[in-house]
């Protein structure tokens, strides 16, 4: 089987490469990524001279290109990751969540269309259904986004519906909780914190600190796209979810007490514009099927907490130019 990966050098996808490639010798994998500020190879250093592995550079809101691809690579299933993800950048300058996560998504359902594709599974956020104070959003609830990120996704998933209704293509769409775990870029919650405490700096807890979300280690998460690669039904919609929810507080103490570090380092800042207050899915159906988490949350965070220690080779670099930029822009 060829797949075709995309934003394959992103956080999560990187753990799926690794894992489908260990998992399914005859499997052949291209990877298809732009290499954003995001997108990073080094993600993929112990895997790149893997014989069934190759990485491709390229845009996915440029047509020419997923033509071209798809053209050339006899692929059998596409997974899209490719994306836009933080929600703070699209508060700031949200062109290039339009360009990605929806005029990417457009031209990536046209090649399926074309190209007679045989799967396509589309990675989404629990993000487009909007916030939740009670109960758990299912499959089927309604559309509510309230950032610039999430409305773009919503729009990307709902081209994925439309393609699935009209031309009756072979689409899977997921909507999955928050991921956490190795190579997650340290702008997102976890990783930002835990590397801001190793370098004994301090760490932004956004308004009270009570928002809730809930996680999922991201290897469960890549459990379930191969679950679903397998045995997920055609034109489906799928939450993943794992039941852990927390308030970003107590996560912050989590991480604080595993590093040894007092209270004293929460820097409380202003409260991000817009800022959901609670996500949780139902994920029931996934259930039903025969998929659930495996790993348990203090130990993930734990092992998740001990690879940024034994790995600042990898983030260190990523915490200047670019970086610090945008932490300019985020703060001023
Ligand atoms: P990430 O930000 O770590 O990586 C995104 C990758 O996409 C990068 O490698 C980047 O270079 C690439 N990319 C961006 N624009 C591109 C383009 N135009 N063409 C080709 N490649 C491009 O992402 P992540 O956090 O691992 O998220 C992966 C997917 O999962 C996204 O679709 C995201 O919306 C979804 N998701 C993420 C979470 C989470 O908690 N991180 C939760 C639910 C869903
Ligand atoms: O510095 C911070 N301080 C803080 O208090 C950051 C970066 C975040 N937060 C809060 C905001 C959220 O309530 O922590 C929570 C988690 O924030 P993020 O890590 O930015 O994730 P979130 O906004 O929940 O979105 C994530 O989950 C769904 C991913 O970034 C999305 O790509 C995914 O779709």
């Amino acid at each position: 089987m060829n797949i075709l990966i995309t934003g394959g050098a992103g956080f999560a996808a990187s753990n799926f490469i690794r894992q489908i490639l260990k998992k399914y010798p005859n499997y052949q994998v291209i990877n298809l990524d732009k290499l954003t500020y995001a997108g990073n190879l080094n993600n993929l250093k112990d895997i790149e001279g893997n014989a069934n592995y190759k990485f491709l550079k390229g845009d996915i809101a440029d047509k020419r290109i997923t033509d071209k691809v798809l053209r050339n690579e006899n692929i059998d299933v596409i997974i899209n990751y490719a994306a836009e993800t933080h929600v703070d950048r699209s508060i700031l300058d949200p062109d290039a969540f339009v360009r990605t996560d929806v005029i990417g998504i457009y031209n990536l359902l046209e090649g399926v269309k074309e190209f007679k594709v045989k799967k396509y599974i589309q990675i989404s956020t629990d993000e487009v259904f909007g916030s939740i104070k009670e109960g758990k959003f299912k499959e089927d609830s309604p559309f509510k986004p309230n950032s610039p990120y999430s409305a773009s996704k919503a729009s990307g998933d709902l081209l994925c519906r439309s393609y699935i209704k009209t031309y009756n293509l072979p689409i899977i769409i997921t909507h999955s909780c928050n991921f956490y775990g190795p190579y997650q870029y340290p702008e997102k919650l976890i990783p930002l914190f835990i590397t801001n405490l190793i370098e004994n700096k301090k760490v932004p807890l956004y308004g009270d600190g009570q928002n809730v979300r809930e996680w999922i280690y991201v290897l469960d998460h890549c459990n379930a796209i191969d679950f679903l690669l397998h045995k997920g039904e055609l034109g489906e919609v799928y939450n993943i979810g794992s039941g852990v929810e927390k308030k970003n507080i107590e996560i912050t103490k989590l991480i604080l007490n595993e590093l040894g570090a007092s209270e004293d380092m929460i820097e409380p800042v202003k409260d991000r514009a817009g800022h959901d207050f609670r996500y949780a899915v139902d994920h029931t159906k996934l259930k039903k099927l025969g998929w659930q988490a495996e790993h348990n949350f203090d130990d993930a965070m734990r092992d998740t907490i001990r690879w940024y220690q034994n790995n600042d080779w990898w983030w260190k670099p990523i915490k200047s130019g670019e970086y610090l930029e945008y932490y300019k822009k985020q703060y001023k």
